[in-house]
């Protein structure tokens, strides 16, 4: 027999901007100018975030920041300064850990928090998530999207929604026109081939995946099948997970076309190593294992693995590593499609007795 559960009340908050605003922040002559945080223009970089008033010229994430220059080229580019980033992403940790702590970070800008137990404004999760905007404003001088809800799946579509410095709420009633009409490329777990497979069966919205029953899903999807069956009618009972209970974190990246340029591949590994360690400085943690994988171009796969004696958190211990690692794989020789860097063995540093602290609200 089925029971019920009680509806939870989920936050989704994401910074706006994030790299882009914090420089603009630090810089007042770049606020309300076109700012692309990423490579140089004249390299092989990449676009990490771009400032709205960017956006408008059609510069996006992960765009070659040379095609970004073509689309702007008077705009302002920067390299990225993860140091700031990562010191603004920890005041946000702090505030965020003051609500409850059942708070699950998934990158420098972006968390989830759980607040159906909070009995701040009377439990209200629209008013919590007020407060959160106006507290991160207040102390880290930036903004912030927040998207409430019943569910994860909800809750970070609703942050999106009103962007920049949005506040949305998706009540159980409006979830089904909502997931109606949502492209099928912004459910959870739905990437660029798994969108483009559902696009071959005639499904590109919300509303089209529902029209599909539970067994032909599973049948051409497998288990995350079954997930979708369930998205398309609101249902997502994923827990947020506080951090202290994490295994492991990591990044990886497909490339646009297979490759055995090895300066590349590590450029690439380096990018993502960085990537990751900001994510662990972020969550306050530290790494004892550091693993490399390599898709290559038949999607066979592989991990090379070290684990160092005492634990790291920052690149100078680790970069290096990358180097040896992927020496122990076949790239060069045989293409390679997706590199990823994975950090585990992951433990709490403990600062100023920091980590106390967050017992204390959890
Ligand atoms: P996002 O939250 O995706 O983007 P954003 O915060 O810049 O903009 P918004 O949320 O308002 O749409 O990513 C957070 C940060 O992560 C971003 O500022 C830079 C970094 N990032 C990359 O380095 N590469 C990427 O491809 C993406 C998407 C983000
Ligand atoms: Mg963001």
């Amino acid at each position: 027999m089925d029971v019920p559960l009680p509806q939870r009340k989920i936050i989704h908050v994401d910074m706006d901007a994030f790299y882009a605003a914090v420089e603009q922040r630090d810089f007042p002559q770049y606020r309300g100018l076109p700012v692309v945080v990423g490579g140089a223009p004249d390299s092989r970089g990449v676009v990490s975030t771009a400032s709205y008033e960017a956006r408008r010229f059609g510069i996006r994430s992960a765009m070659p920041a040379a095609h970004a220059y073509r689309l702007c080229p008077e705009a302002v580019f920067l390299r990225p300064r993860f140091e700031a980033y990562r010191e603004a992403s920890r005041q946000v940790r702090e505030i965020l850990l003051r609500y409850t702590g059942l708070v699950e970070f998934l990158s420098l800008d972006e968390a989830f928090l759980d607040v159906s137990g909070c009995s701040q404004f009377q439990g209200s999760a629209t008013l919590i998530a007020q407060d959160i905007k106006q507290r991160v404003r207040e102390i880290t001088g930036l903004t912030v999207s927040a998207g409430v809800s019943y569910n994860k799946f909800l809750a970070k579509i609703a942050s999106d929604l009103e962007k920049p410095d949005g506040l949305c709420l998706i009540t159980p009633k409006q979830a089904p026109g909502f997931i109606e009409k949502l492209p099928i490329g912004r459910f959870h777990g739905v990437g660029k081939a798994t969108e483009a497979r559902m696009a071959a069966l005639g499904i590109a919205t919300g509303g089209d995946l529902r029209a599909w029953d539970r067994d032909q899903l599973v049948r051409r999807f497998g288990k995350a099948g079954h997930g979708y069956y369930l998205m398309a009618r609101g249902i997502d009972e994923r827990p947020v997970v506080a951090d202290r209970a994490r295994k492991s974190l990591g990044a990886e990246l497909t490339f646009a076309s297979d490759s055995t340029d090895l300066a590349r591949l590590l450029a690439q590994l380096r990018e993502l190593a960085e990537q990751v360690l900001a994510e662990l400085g972020a969550k306050g943690l530290q790494a004892r294992t550091l693993t490399v994988k390599i898709k290559y171009g038949d999607f066979t796969s592989i991990g090379r693995s070290k684990t160092m004696r005492r634990a790291f958190g920052s690149g100078a211990e680790l970069l290096p590593h990358l180097d040896e690692l992927l020496e122990k794989t076949e790239a060069g020789s045989r293409p390679v499609r997706l590199v990823g860097v994975t950090l585990s063995g992951l433990e709490e540093v403990e600062v100023d007795g920091e980590a106390k602290q967050r017992d204390l609200f959890g």
